[in-house]
């Protein structure tokens, strides 16, 4: 977009019940100067957004609400949101998850007057994919999508039927009258209960692996597998990744693993990775793949959940710089669940030698196994295990407002047909395509859009060991020059981290094949957007801003590349079948240009089905706070366009760097701490992470605040929960601010944390409202 078309227009009224705050006004001239810039009064403020371009010097456009908002900024093409009569607690903090330059004036300090604002001209920033782009695009119009959009929400079950099949059925599924799914999502009606394709036979695996080596695509590669250190490299075709697969479930089969069981695995990204994936699915096995950067504690956590008789693990992995034990952690994690009663029959752990060899490796006789010893040995075919599509596929754990984790279980035949589809368009998949997906397994994006997703389309997929910025901030381009990346799929996180070292590592690569971007994992801010597609994409290459969560299995709200116009930092549109609700406080949905809690009205085959164990609190968390709907846990703003604008969590989940952390597993790592007395983790904007994790403690009486028992609270973490969860600040509280009824008021300690200490509000209704003062008081302490 040209500089001179990026002219603003602003023009809202403050409502109501702002109306003793000064109103101001700003020129075009002023915008220009003066960028990035926030416009606050009292409870309001916007920021304008530096953009793209060459270091962010093109001014961009984006206004982004971080507080109450009049409804006047519905229009506006950022996250806004509006609270009708003047913004209610519940909505204050839907904005949390802004990123990118924040600096707040005081509209006061402006000395200016009058009701309205009102300066420049509006123009949308919108990016059109090139007709040449759109000349192959799978779906190169918004009319061919809105065709196919309206009858997969008018006949879902004709919808995916056609799609499914596709796929191999052993045995098709049932269907009376063409019904393929049957959903009941309304608790008011009895159990929350989902299934699609019920009846049907298949497996995920075979359709990832054998129907591609059946249909004579064998020799094509499935994996580019790069290594941390660049040249270390290793490739797979379909028909090896097969065989190899087939080995470990033949080895599985022959421990006694059965359709049901539960398998962990906690390993980094080698290919074992996957393949462990598959090998379970392939025999029915119910994956739990935990994250290898989750502690001891929070591992033995998850296998005290899932039971499984087997784990599979690594010696250890090397990041960047960086080795990391991953046995030893294993073995501190099974010997805590041996302390809970719960003994782990085997540890299959693959010699990583390139970071700890064997002889460096703790071994416990009897449990211990080394893979490479026995896994080659088996043969490299092996019978499928014919699975209900509504038999468990895996199980993931992810963070919700308390402290216990939560499984969330998928399973077979909606899962596997939903990251099939949504792969194929989201990214406009074609067969020549080379795709890398940067996410780690131990996340669902390393489920759905590394391995699954992926892999039934026959894909070419590179698996990178290793880290963006090592050994330099170029290691990115590099690995798509080297393999031809032609679809790049990475986290904002990553976005604003490479960011910062410029764009020179970024020129020096060519680039050349690259065609489609996406991002994932939280709320892309425009700035980054706008160098993701200037720079690293040179202008040419659409980016599918994919909103979805562990829950929903696979996209939601997401471009479809050459569909339609995108906007910076909106998802935009719904994925086929999918029905997005904006809600108000009151539970009823609101229609037009709105802000809300985004919540889905219908099923889609890829939602999950219940969490491990826990059907009732599968049901108050998503289905009982707004009756008849799967509520997301995220704020939510449609503009005029119908399109969608994501802002961040309304419940106490932290985004960091894309990865969810409930405040309360914090909270309970910190108490847990001998010296601590009470703790209350709320998050804040990071200039690279998205948000951080600011926690407020409350030591034991007579204990000295330290720079020494800092480090140890912080260590309590990292040992907890693992290191990603790691405070970025501790904030000494003497006591927190706690209303009559004893509830703390994080509303106040979010204030506190971002430094808006003229936003504190009303403290009136503190049980000691003084508690305010000394806690300000001690910020930077
Ligand atoms: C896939 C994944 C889910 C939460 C979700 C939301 C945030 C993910 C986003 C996004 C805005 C996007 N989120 N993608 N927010 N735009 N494109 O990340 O799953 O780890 O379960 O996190 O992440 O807040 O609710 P998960």
């Amino acid at each position: 977009m040209a500089m001179a078309d990026l002219l603003l227009r602003v023009r809202f009224q403050l409502p109501h019940n702002f109306s003793s705050c000064s109103p101001f006004a700003i020129t075009p001239v002023q915008f220009m100067h003066s960028m990035p810039l926030v416009v606050a009064a009292g409870g309001v403020c916007c920021d304008i957004r530096r953009g793209g371009g060459d270091g962010g010097r093109k001014l961009a456009m984006g206004i982004m609400a971080s507080s109450y908002l009049p409804r006047a900024f519905a229009r506006w093409p950022m996250p806004a949101h509006s609270s009708g009569s003047g913004g209610s607690a519940a909505f204050a903090h839907l904005g949390k998850n802004s990123t990118g330059d924040r600096f707040v004036l005081n509209a006061a300090d402006m000395g200016v007057t009058g009701a309205v604002v009102d300066a420049a001209e509006e123009v949308e920033d919108r990016v059109v994919a090139s007709d040449e782009f759109r000349s192959t695009a799978l779906i190169s119009s918004r009319e061919q999508y809105a065709a196919m959009y309206r009858r997969s929400v008018e006949d879902p079950d004709g919808f995916w039927a056609d799609i499914a099949s596709h796929f191999y059925w052993k045995t098709k599924w049932q269907s009376e009258d063409g019904k393929i799914h049957s959903a009941n999502m309304d608790v008011r009606n009895g159990q929350v209960a989902i299934e699609w394709f019920k009846g049907g036979e298949t497996n995920i695996c075979y359709n990832s692996l054998d129907r591609h080596v059946e249909a004579g695509l064998g020799d094509k590669i499935a994996f580019f597998w790069e290594g941390n250190d660049p040249g270390v490299d290793d490739k797979l075709t379909y028909k090896e990744l097969l065989e190899r697969v087939c080995q470990l479930s033949n080895y599985l089969r022959d421990q006694g693993v059965k359709k049901g069981d539960a398998v962990a695995i906690y390993m980094p990204m080698l290919v074992e990775l996957p393949i462990a994936m598959l090998a379970c699915a392939r025999i029915g096995a119910v994956h739990s793949v935990v994250f290898a950067g989750f502690s001891a504690e929070a591992l033995s956590q998850r296998i005290l959940d899932c039971r499984p008789n087997i784990v599979l693990t690594t010696s250890g992995v090397r990041r960047g710089s960086k080795v990391i034990k991953l046995k030893e952690i294993v073995d501190d994690a099974l010997q805590h669940v041996l302390s809970e009663g719960f003994a782990v029959g085997t540890c299959l752990t693959y010699a990583n030698d390139s970071a700890v060899k064997r002889e460096d490796t703790a071994w416990q006789k009897g449990r211990d196994i080394w893979w490479q010893d026995v896994v080659p040995n088996y043969p490299k075919e092996s019978a499928v295990e014919w699975m209900d599509a509504e038999d468990t596929l895996f199980l993931l754990y992810t963070s919700g407002s308390t402290g216990k984790p939560k499984g969330v279980l998928h399973t077979t035949g909606g899962y596997m047909v939903y990251t099939a589809t949504t792969f194929k368009y989201a990214f406009d998949y074609h067969d020549d395509d080379i795709y890398w997906c940067t996410a780690d397994c131990g996340w669902i994006t390393g489920h759905s859009y590394l391995t699954y997703g992926p892999l039934l389309n026959g894909a070419s997929i590179v698996v990178f060991e290793g880290v963006p910025n090592y050994p330099d901030a170029g290691r990115c381009w590099e690995i798509v020059d080297k393999y031809k990346v032609s679809i790049f799929y990475t986290a904002p996180t990553a976005i604003r981290s490479l960011m910062q070292s410029g764009n020179e590592p970024v020129k020096r690569h060519s680039r050349k094949s690259l065609r489609v971007l996406g991002s994932v994992g939280e709320p892309i801010n425009p700035s980054a957007w706008r160098w993701y597609y200037d720079v690293v994409g040179d202008a040419r290459c659409p980016i599918s801003d994919t909103w979805w969560q562990t829950e929903t299995g696979g996209f939601m709200i997401t471009p479809l590349p050459g569909g339609w116009p995108l906007k910076p930092g909106s998802a935009t549109l719904p994925f086929f079948g999918v029905q997005p609700a904006i809600v108000n406080e009151n539970g009823l949905e609101i229609s037009g240009e709105c802000s809300g809690y985004l919540c889905i009205k219908a099923p889609w085959p890829g939602m999950m089905r219940t969490l491990q164990g826990d059907h009732a609190r599968y049901e108050t968390t998503y289905f009982a706070p707004f009756k008849g709907f799967y509520f997301s846990g995220d704020g939510c703003r449609r503009d005029k366009d119908g399109y969608y604008w994501l802002t961040g969590r309304v419940d106490d989940v932290i985004n960091v760097s894309g990865h969810r952390i409930g405040t309360a597993e914090v909270e309970s790592a910190l108490v847990s701490h001998p010296q601590c007395a009470e703790a209350a983790v709320v998050g804040f904007d990071h200039e690279i992470k998205g948000q951080g994790i600011y926690a407020f403690v409350t030591l034991l009486e007579g204990v000295e605040y330290s720079q020494q028992l800092r480090a140890s609270l912080v260590n309590a973490v990292r040992t907890h929960i693992g290191p990603f969860a790691a405070p970025d600040k501790i904030h000494w509280a003497p006591g927190l601010p706690k209303t009559r009824s004893g509830k703390i008021m994080r509303r106040i300690l979010r204030k506190i944390a971002a430094k808006q200490l003229d936003e504190l509000g009303d403290i009136s209704t503190l049980a000691d409202p003084s508690i305010v003062d000394q806690l300000i008081g001690l910020r930077d302490k």
